[in-house]
């Protein structure tokens, strides 16, 4: 045992007595005990060894092939009543619930182990830090813990010997039967259930499940804020670094753009980006007034496809060391790893993500799957910013809403004001991309990327935002949306985006500083084309100007779409929101 909190202690007790296991192992996070799991994951088939001069540290694993992501629909938040859940989360009973999964749980442990995984989300020691319990019969949940958090004794050192104040996590492989699968959110138990599942985004409980679903409601609570975002700092000539976060749906670049590489122009003057984080902020209020943010986790669980010297070198030497892979390709010419988009060279002689015999060169099947990943340390990014661990976090210039708009939205805009900023953040949308010509797909709202994270009401996640700007006054960061995705009329992306969204950031980071105009739009503050730096690019003022333009027809739908989408909050949707969104229409009917 690596603790005398009696709170852990009975609670381990408990789930010992419900699970049964064999025997139960208690981690204490040194390179002794891992390097014995490691070992112990290679014997059982569980992990493969990767090629060591090539990939040193890295391991492979495949998931079950009917359990490859995470799944919303399988997904609860069991707050005590319905109304505490919202309309937006699927909701049951919590002791209804709990009468599901105990029968599930009796025994499931029988014959294996138990690991006791104490972690801490966010740097030990800091105040904006939370520890976390997780306790599991997988050894690839050990490992990936390992690097996606800081896990081990010092957490229960942080936690001390009295805090009842720690996320208690309980996952079982059970016998992966998707008919049966559940991850399930008990907020007022600062708890979580998952049984049924093998795959990262429902097991590795720190992450959705506690960093956004769990911690979304704490931070209503308690007054801070969990946020779907990246964290990266751009750093000018001088030295001085500025810090923007941003939230985007899933799939929309977050890795990407948290790792972007600096245009020429811009880094032949000294300007340098560093990375924070790529998927989850925690935002609190300092004593300076200002908002501050941590990065929770300790490494990145990237998408591995599409990931390439061009699209994020970064990221792939990230992964070149002490990486676990999952459901990628397994070269077996040379024990290494691929995936479409990797490079242009397949390997022949593979096995797939299900583990069956491929050939790269004549296959018509996908090699790894479209979800696989890496979980790599973020001490092997060669950006990450080196206020990575300071506890006191970075304080935020700018927050960046965005989402994937093939006309509506321009390339940039910002709010008038916070409560604009988070009227914009509640209407952000993502179109299903359409293979036709110009066509436009469907719009799932997505507000603050959040729509699938938010462990409460959204109607009470909105009033806690406009709650939090006025807290925050003039200290406030100013808010920002961003549309990389803006297609011409043959459907091609017309903004070349990766590296050279940095000229958009840098016309965000004047603005913060009061250093650059804006046009006044119906939507919002715009850039003057001639500020937006266009050097080194195969873009004209013209063509900018098209990625400005506001169709005041397009954005009317939208208000009809925005309104169809409020309606679903009904009385708890702030006040303040539906005022926007009427000003909104009276400003585009002018
Ligand atoms: C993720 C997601 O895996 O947002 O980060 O889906
Ligand atoms: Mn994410």
């Amino acid at each position: 045992m690596l603790t005398n909190n009696k709170n852990v202690l009975k609670w381990v007790d408990e789930m010992v007595a419900l699970c049964k296991p064999a025997n139960v192992v208690w981690i204490d996070g040194s390179e002794e005990q891992l390097k014995a799991l490691r070992e112990e994951a290679v014997s059982t088939g569980e992990m493969e060894e990767l090629n060591s001069e090539k990939l040193p540290g890295c391991l492979l694993h495949r998931t079950d092939p009917t359990d490859v992501a995470r799944v919303e629909d399988r997904t609860f938040i069991c707050s005590n009543t319905k109304e505490n859940a919202g309309p937006t989360n699927n909701w049951k009973d919590p002791e209804e619930m709990w009468a599901i999964l105990e029968p599930m749980y009796d025994g499931v442990m029988d014959g294996k182990t138990m690991y006791v995984i104490p972690y801490s989300m966010g740097p030990i020691g800091s105040k904006m830090s939370k520890v976390g319990v997780e306790v599991t019969d997988s050894i690839y949940v050990v490992l990936n813990m390992d690097i996606m958090t800081r896990m081990g004794k010092d957490a229960f050192v942080h936690l001390g010997d009295t805090s009842n104040d720690f996320v208690r996590g309980l996952h079982a492989k059970a016998d992966l039967d998707p008919e049966k699968r559940y991850i399930c959110h008990f907020p007022e138990k600062n708890s979580i259930c998952s049984i049924n599942s093998g795959y990262g985004g429902n097991v590795l409980l720190g992450k959705k499940c506690f960093a956004l679903r769990i911690a979304s409601y704490q931070g209503k609570n308690e007054g801070w804020m969990a946020e779907h975002m990246l964290i990266l700092g751009i750093e000018n000539p001088q030295g001085e670094v500025k810090y923007i976060c941003a939230a985007f749906p899933s799939a929309c670049g977050k890795t990407n753009l948290a790792m972007l590489i600096p245009p020429e122009i811009y880094a032949k003057q000294g300007y340098k980006v560093w990375t924070v984080g790529d998927d989850i902020a925690w935002l609190r209020q300092g004593d300076d007034g200002r908002l501050w943010a941590i990065n929770p986790e300790n490494g990145f669980f990237g998408v591995a496809p599409g990931t390439n010297l061009k699209s994020n070198p970064n990221a792939l030497h990230t992964t070149e060391k002490d990486t676990i892979f999952t459901n990628v390709v397994h070269n077996l010419d040379n024990d290494t790893v691929w995936w479409e988009g990797l490079d242009k060279n397949p390997p022949k002689h593979a096995l797939d993500w299900k583990g069956n015999p491929w050939d790269g060169t004549t296959s018509t099947e996908k090699g790894a799957h479209p979800n696989s990943r890496f979980t790599a340390p973020a001490r092997n990014c060669p950006c990450i910013s080196k206020e990575f661990n300071n506890p006191q976090g970075v304080p935020i210039s700018a927050i960046v809403f965005g989402g994937r708009r093939a006309k509506t939205a321009p390339l940039v805009y910002q709010s008038f004001d916070w409560d604009h900023g988070v009227f914009v953040g509640s209407i952000m949308a993502s179109e299903t991309t359409a293979a036709a010509a110009g066509a436009v797909g469907v719009v799932r709202r997505d507000p603050m990327a959040m729509l699938p994270f938010c462990g409460y009401h959204m109607g009470d996640y909105f009033a806690h935002w406009l709650e939090m700007g006025k807290k925050l006054g003039d200290k406030a960061p100013k808010i920002f949306n961003v549309n990389w995705f803006r297609t011409d009329d043959e459907g091609h992306f017309i903004w070349p985006g990766f590296g050279d969204n940095m000229r958009v950031l840098m016309w965000i980071l004047d603005r913060c500083e009061g250093k650059a105009d804006a046009v006044e739009t119906a939507i919002g503050y715009e850039p003057k084309p001639e500020d937006i730096n266009l050097e080194g690019l195969n873009i004209d003022l013209d063509t900018l100007k098209d990625l400005l333009t506001v169709d005041p027809q397009l954005w009317k739908e939208d208000a009809d779409g925005i309104e169809a989408f409020y309606a679903k909050f009904g009385d708890k949707l702030p006040a303040k929101l539906r005022e926007e969104l009427n000003s909104l229409k009276d400003r585009l009917s002018k």
